[in-house]
């Protein structure tokens, strides 16, 4: 029998709207350990609901996939655990956690709770009930040792928001903007943006009738992305120069009196400083350093402060760039100087309704500490608030001392092929007592791990999308139950949490309450537990699922009376960093061992349609799409280089070196390499046409890094290029790779 069963897409954060045909012997026995006669479904099909309200039937081709995902012949069934031989043997996950709390209570009771540590990857971040388990549990064990892909991610969004300040009911938003500057972000292949962006929720549509009501798009991103092709004004700066840039905007803006002076003097501080800051910023200093024509500079802070309405945001390229917080800054900042935030009876866009229920004041937040989380042993860094900082983990893990951490488990995430540093990580992973793993597929992660624990997939289980609450273009509201009936011994990872709370004794306390761990609790009591301060309670939720409450929209409310805090757009640190980014030639100086004769090149991320970071491309419907991250060049840069399409070409940074497959795209700057990230396994060079490669092999954690929240310098890498000579000729054949 074949049944209809509505849910949303999980593959990615975007949470589209499907409907999956699954395939079921009628009569069976149903539910966990029920043996012979027991239930098997199998989902068969996968598509959009075209009469959603929100989505309209939009979905990708990665989510097209889900049936196959889950029946995939490789997909992990059952614990394994690593012998003393070094081979993976099958396990049950009941003796599995025990092992493993066994073996963490010695841990703690011989080190510490701060020697247990945990990475939450972007995996796990799909699952609403994930995140929540993991951060009580460690609570529960009183370990801070909490690490997650944001640090690897975007962590200036909020370093920078904590240090200016942040409008408590937000930036403006999309649906009515007339203008939008979007900085090195491309949702129309990523579904991703910053608070006011275009979001991922059927971003072609929604892009096309922006533009017919006439919002200007002004893209600033060193190729001609898939959204820069609608631009009306495309800056195609030099890589990691986004500060320069930036700071030229705001030094239009402010010469010209193009700001809302009204708003400035009311709710912006230090106007002053920043002007004397910027001004050395001239468009001429902009133009030659970024590399961009300087009356498309000053076209685009015109256009931009025309407005009325609209924001500025930034993505993943300059935020791994170097001077991360220090561009963040700007580009809030731009904001700040025209007004452009949500007033006092305005509705926000997203109704925020898996959040508590707050109010939203039209004022500032004052600013404060930006770096106010547990100190590190290493660099003189500090975490974030309620995290640590993932590019000091390996470090962490491999400095001697009270307090190291001796046992990691990463929860959805793939750390040998994501971190920074690719040679340090893999030993960090090496040098831990315990590394367990939960993930559904053999990584180049897992294969270094004691234990392998594959969790129930996302048709296996009830969510909410905890990532898309608060950027739904719309007050849209989401729930499923789950949709198929798993098959094996798996664990979703709050059930992996809660085994090991269970045998060591501690609680998991979450924001409705303790989550039993008497073997009670399912996915629906921990949604309820996890979310039990939302401002729509889960009952609600469940009941008005994938529909839009527009009147249940927030509404600004006025400034609460007497004196109140204004945006700090020029505190002294951003002025030192500012002064510093203008005495560079380059960009890239902050890379020990940098010299621009030896590196001319810069590498740049970016994504890919047909895959997740390194998830997507082991199903043969993505792999039929590219079996490779393709290194994307300017063709009359290949030329110079003496290689053509398909050819391989050695890339080093002053830290490391990968080879690549060579990509003709006149799309892409004069030298710069386009690359994505997350390919490739630990040792990959002499299969790069099959696996690609893993350009964080590239990086370095010990140079370059943010001053407050330590992001690495994961794009605008500079790197040489040269043609790579193989050995032995490498067979040309079963090579493929997308259009970029
Ligand atoms: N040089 C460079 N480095 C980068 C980046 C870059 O642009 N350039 N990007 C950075 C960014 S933005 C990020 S987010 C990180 C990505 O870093 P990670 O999140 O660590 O890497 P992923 O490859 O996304 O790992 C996700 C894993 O989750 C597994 N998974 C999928 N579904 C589930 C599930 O339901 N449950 C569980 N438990 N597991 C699941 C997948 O099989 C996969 O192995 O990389 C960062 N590194
Ligand atoms: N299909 C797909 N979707 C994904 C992912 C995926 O792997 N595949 N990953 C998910 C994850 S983990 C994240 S964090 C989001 C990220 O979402 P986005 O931030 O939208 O990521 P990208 O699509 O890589 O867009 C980054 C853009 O920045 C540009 N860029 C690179 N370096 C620089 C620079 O120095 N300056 C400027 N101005 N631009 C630069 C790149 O050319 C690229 O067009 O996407 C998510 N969605
Ligand atoms: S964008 Fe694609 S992968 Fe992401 S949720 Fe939608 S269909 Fe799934
Ligand atoms: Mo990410």
């Amino acid at each position: 029998m074949i049944e209809t069963r509505e849910t949303f897409c999980r593959f990615c954060h975007a949470a589209c709207p499907i409907e999956v045909d699954v395939e079921f012997n009628a009569g069976a026995v149903t539910g966990a350990g029920a043996g012979a006669g027991a239930r098997v479904e199998t989902a068969v099909a996968v598509r959009g609901i075209p009469d959603d309200p929100l989505f309209e039937g939009y979905t990708c081709i990665k989510g097209r996939q889900l049936a196959d995902q889950h029946h995939a012949p490789d997909r992990l069934r059952a614990p394994l655990r690593r012998d003393s031989h070094g081979t993976f043997q099958p396990t049950t996950s009941g003796d599995a956690l025990d092992d493993i709390a066994t073996r963490i209570g010695e841990i703690i009771a011989r080190y510490g709770p701060r020697a247990v540590a945990s990475y939450t990857g972007t995996g796990a971040f799909q699952n609403s009930i994930s995140m929540p388990a993991t951060v009580a549990f460690h609570a529960g064990i009183d370990s801070p040792s909490f690490y997650t892909s944001i640090t690897i991610d975007q962590p200036a969004h909020l370093t920078a928001r904590l240090r200016m300040g942040a409008w408590e009911a937000g930036w403006q938003n999309f649906r009515d903007a007339d203008v939008l500057m979007a900085i090195g972000y491309n949702p129309l292949v990523s579904s991703y943006a910053p608070s006011g962006g275009l979001q991922g929720t059927n971003p072609f549509v929604t892009l096309r009738r922006a533009k017919a009501r006439g919002m200007k798009l002004i893209v600033i991103d060193p190729r001609r992305s898939e959204l820069a092709t609608s631009a009306d004004v495309w800056l195609q700066v030099k890589p990691g120069e986004d500060p320069t840039l930036l700071a030229g905007l705001i030094n239009v803006i402010l010469s010209e009196r193009l700001h809302d002076i009204d708003f400035c003097n009311e709710w912006v501080a230090q106007l002053g400083e920043l002007t004397a800051a910027v001004a050395s910023f001239t468009p001429e200093v902009v133009s030659a350093r970024c590399e961009v024509d300087a009356d498309l500079v000053v076209e685009a802070a015109r256009l931009f402060a025309a407005g009325p309405r609209g924001t500025a945001g930034t993505g993943t390229g300059p935020n791994m760039a170097p001077h991360s917080t220090l561009m963040e800054h700007l580009a809030l900042t731009l904001n700040a100087i025209c007004g452009r935030v949500n007033r006092e009876g305005d509705r926000l866009e997203s109704g925020s309704f898996l959040n508590p229920g707050d109010t939203r004041r039209a004022q500032v937040s004052a600013p404060s500490d930006p770096a106010p989380g547990t100190p590190h042993r290493v660099k003189g860094l500090k975490g974030m608030p309620g995290e640590m900082l993932t590019n000091v983990l390996a470090e962490e893990i491999m400095e001697p001392g009270e307090g190291r951490v001796r046992c990691l488990i990463v929860c959805g995430g793939n750390p040998v092929v994501a971190f920074p540093d690719q040679h340090k990580t893999i030993a960090a992973m090496r040098d831990l007592e315990l590394l367990v793993v939960i993930d559904h597929r053999m990584t180049a992660t897992a294969e270094l791990a004691q234990y392998v624990l594959p969790p129930r997939l996302e048709l296996e289980r009830a969510d909410v999308p905890t990532v898309m609450d608060r950027r739904f273009a719309a007050p849209y509201v989401s729930y499923t139950p789950a949709v198929l009936v798993p098959e094996g011994d798996l664990l979703s990872e709050w059930e992996v949490f809660a085994g090991i709370a269970a045998r060591l004794g501690t609680k998991m306390p979450l924001a409705g309450g303790d989550l039993p761990l008497d073997g009670t609790a399912n996915d629906e009591m921990m949604l309820d537990l996890a979310y039990g301060n939302s401002r729509m309670p889960m009952a609600e939720i469940r009941s008005k699922r994938s529909t839009i409450q527009e009147h249940l929209a927030i509404t600004v409310m006025a400034a609460t009376p007497g004196p109140h805090a204004r945006f700090a757009v020029a505190p002294p640190d951003v002025i030192a960093e500012l002064s510093v980014v203008s005495t560079e030639q380059t960009g890239a100086e902050v890379i020990d061992g940098f010299d621009p004769d030896s590196f001319p090149f810069r590498l740049i991320s970016r994504r890919l349609k047909h895959v997740l970071n390194s998830l997507g491309r082991e199903l043969p419907g993505l792999a039929r799409v590219g079996t490779t991250n393709a290194a994307y060049m300017h063709p009359h840069d290949m030329a110079v280089i003496g290689v053509e399409t398909g050819d391989l070409i050695e890339i080093s940074s002053p830290s490391g070196s990968i080879i690549g497959v060579a990509e003709s795209s006149d799309t892409i700057k004069r030298n710069v390499v386009s690359m994505a990230h997350s390919w490739g396994g630990s040792v990959t060079d002499e299969h790069v046409r099959e696996h690609g490669s893993p350009t964080n092999r590239l990086c370095t954690v010990d140079s370059g890094y943010d001053p407050l929240n330590g992001m690495a310098v994961q794009s605008a890498i500079p790197v040489s290029i040269r043609r790579h000579e193989p050995v032995q000729p490498q067979p040309q054949p079963g090579r493929r790779v997308a259009s970029p």
